[in-house]
């Protein structure tokens, strides 16, 4: 018989280590119904709350190489909130490939947000990461656009192949298969979708239509340096956002700084050219705080809940335990500053000499902005 895997995360069944991935007590495994699912599954689905860790990145690096080994095409799923974190793949590796890029989340951009302008924001951003004009959809796996044109093409590209599912944790991998499963009217479990990086255990196979082409669910690979994975749920739910981004303006002037959270502070220079705004984006249960400039290092550093609920006691603990590293970083008119796995700052005006205060460890970029009115004249690009 073939080993049985859990539909929700792909771990082979169990019933002897209740510890262990895939474990189902002894009686419902006997049981052999369709809509069997782990212990974590069942658990991450009804309470969101997590049994054991993710998988081992030797696993998942496994699962990725096999299921490309296995595609006609790969699908890469990048995140629109967290874009530079998400296409942080080694994309070499996929050089040569039939590669499709699907962008989710952008359900969170604001409304009105062009949406043809966000793709040749992200050819661009693409370009920039060695990936010249590969196929890009923009989608929302949770509001379902995109997702239709996103499949017939799929079925276009491969037939009665096999597409790979790749991408880092967190991006939505599962939610687009899931969609797809429940408007296929597939029955039994779909993927399991949830908060917590690293939901997807191993390889999943899913064919949704009969005689259709299958799709590989694999488990995200880690990217470093993403401030939201460091946390603990409740701080995770603060931290990623879970409604459309509104921009938050600040009017930079000198002497001044802004905090985010108690993560990362933005100080800014004695001098201003005037009229320059700084607009923040971050989700809406992270607080943005304005102070004075001798105050920001104090404050960024201060218990929780002198300024912020963010980061809890316990995560602060992992958060600063390396101390925060300062930095000084010249943004230009139309850039973006973003600190993986928190948010960022658009520049309007300047150019800004900030002094940045990040966890150490925590990754940044400067990029073209994605939101807003477009500097047309080519921006250089610093990236860490
Ligand atoms: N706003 C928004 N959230 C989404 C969307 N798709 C997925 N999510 C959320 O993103 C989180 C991660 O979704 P998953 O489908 O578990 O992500 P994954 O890529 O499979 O993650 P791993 O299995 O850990 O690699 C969940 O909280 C989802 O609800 C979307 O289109 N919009
Ligand atoms: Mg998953
Ligand atoms: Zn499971
Ligand atoms: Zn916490």
């Amino acid at each position: 018989m073939p080993e049985r895997v859990c539909p929700g995360c792909g771990a082979p069944l169990q019933s002897e280590d209740p510890e262990g991935p895939g474990f189902v007590p002894a009686e419902v495994l006997e049981r052999d119904e369709l809509d069997t699912v782990c212990r974590r599954c069942f658990r991450l689905r009804h309470y969101g709350d997590l049994t054991h860790g993710p998988p081992a990145p030797a696993a998942v690096w496994a699962a990725v190489k096999r299921a490309v080994a296995a595609a006609d095409c790969v699908l890469l799923v990048a995140d629109a909130f967290d874009f530079e974190a998400s296409i942080a793949v080694p994309l070499r590796d996929l050089r040569g490939r039939r590669l499709v890029v699907a962008v989710n989340k952008v359900d969170l951009l604001p409304a009105r947000t062009p949406l043809p302008e966000v793709e040749r924001w992200v050819h661009g951003r693409l370009a920039d990461a060695g990936l010249r004009d590969p196929e890009v959809h923009l989608i929302s796996a949770r509001a379902g656009w995109g997702t239709r044109a996103l499949w017939e093409r799929l079925k276009e590209l491969v037939g009665r192949g096999t597409v790979a599912v790749l991408g880092v944790t967190n991006v939505g991998k599962s939610a687009l298969l899931a969609r797809w499963s429940r408007a296929l009217g597939k029955e039994g479990p779909a993927p399991t979708v949830s908060a917590v990086p690293g939901t997807t255990l191993a390889l999943l196979h899913l064919c949704l239509e009969p005689d259709g082409f299958t799709l590989l669910d694999t488990p995200g690979i880690p990217p470093e340096g993403r401030i939201s994975d460091w946390l603990c749920p409740d701080c995770a739910r603060r931290v990623v956002p879970d409604k459309r981004l509104n921009g938050r303006l600040w009017q930079v002037a000198a002497g001044q700084a802004l905090l985010m959270g108690g993560f990362a502070a933005f100080i800014a220079p004695s001098a201003v050219p005037e009229g320059t705004v700084l607009i923040a984006y971050g989700a809406q249960g992270l607080p943005f705080h304005r102070t004075r400039a001798e105050r920001a290092a104090t404050l960024l550093r201060a218990p929780t809940g002198a300024v912020a609920a963010v980061p809890c006691g316990r995560c602060r603990a992992r958060v600063h335990a390396d101390g925060f590293e300062e930095l000084t970083v010249t943004l230009r008119h139309a850039q973006d500053l973003v600190i993986h796995g928190l948010g960022w700052v658009t520049l309007r005006g300047g150019p800004l000499e900030l002094a940045v205060q990040l966890p150490r460890g925590a990754k940044w970029t400067v990029r073209p902005n994605l939101l807003g009115p477009k500097d047309r004249v080519g921006a250089p690009r610093r990236a860490r």
